[in-house]
């Protein structure tokens, strides 16, 4: 899979994808990660890549004309079965491992990282596939926001992940349904005695059916505690 992403930044991307399973799946070619320049499309000598809203008001605007360019010599020839196009948007519906998993089965995903106070209408609307927020929080960009995509697709692409930890059994898989799962259960490691806080004996006993039990129970506890919202639905 080859994940373009388009931004003013390009440095930006200098260390996030440069470590642990991405940067492994990357050396592996399991990946492409390809960094463009937006100002690569303009033609002025400031490179300018921004404007002034029409009907007034604070802050600039990014222009249309880059992120179209850009896009067409990106994907040329686009086709919709085998690349996607994504806004990284605050106003996007909110990526989850519902998304991540629908992203995973495009051969090219362009995620285009805005900047400035917002993004021409047109880009959204007629240049890319869709929008995607991570959050009902406000980023400064859309920078950050792609990095996350860019990991939580990676890492549901065959032979991505070791053995090690499968994307199957962690938190937020899905059922069969597609429907959103319950949280990890909880881990421990050595030692069983850290500063008197003390590991469920269960864990201990070597028990596997009874180690089992427990920690369905406790995935169950953890989500009532952590996210019950995931629950009551
Ligand atoms: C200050 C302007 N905002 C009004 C409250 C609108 C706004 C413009 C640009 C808010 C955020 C941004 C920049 N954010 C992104 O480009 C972005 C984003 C985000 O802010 N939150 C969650 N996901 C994303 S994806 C891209």
């Amino acid at each position: 899979m080859k994940f373009h992403l388009l931004t003013i930044f390009p440095e930006f991307f200098h260390g996030p994808m440069d470590h642990g399973v991405v940067a492994r799946a990357a050396q592996r070619e399991l990946i492409e990660i390809k960094v463009h320049n937006l100002r690569d499309w303009t033609y002025d000598f400031h490179k300018t890549v921004d404007d002034r809203p029409f009907g007034g008001g604070e802050g600039m605007v990014m222009k249309p004309q880059p992120l179209f360019e850009a896009v067409e010599a990106i994907l040329p020839g686009r086709d919709p079965a085998r690349q996607r196009v994504a806004l990284m948007s605050a106003h996007g519906p909110l990526f989850g491992q519902r998304k991540a998993r629908e992203l995973a089965g495009f051969e090219e995903v362009l995620l285009i990282c805005g900047r400035y106070e917002g993004v021409d209408e047109r880009v959204g609307m007629h240049l890319a596939d869709e929008e995607i927020s991570i959050g009902d929080y406000v980023l400064s960009g859309g920078e950050l926001a792609a990095a996350v995509v860019v990991d939580a697709v990676a890492r549901l692409l065959p032979g991505v992940l070791g053995n090690q930890d499968s994307s199957l059994q962690e938190s937020f898989s899905e059922d069969e349904d597609g429907q959103d799962g319950i949280l990890d259960c909880p881990h421990y490691t050595r030692p069983a005695d850290f500063r008197g806080l003390r590991v469920p004996d269960v864990l201990l006993a070597g028990n596997h059916a009874e180690i089992r039990k427990w920690r369905r129970q406790a995935a169950i506890e953890k989500t009532r505690r952590l996210r019950p919202d995931l629950l009551d639905r």
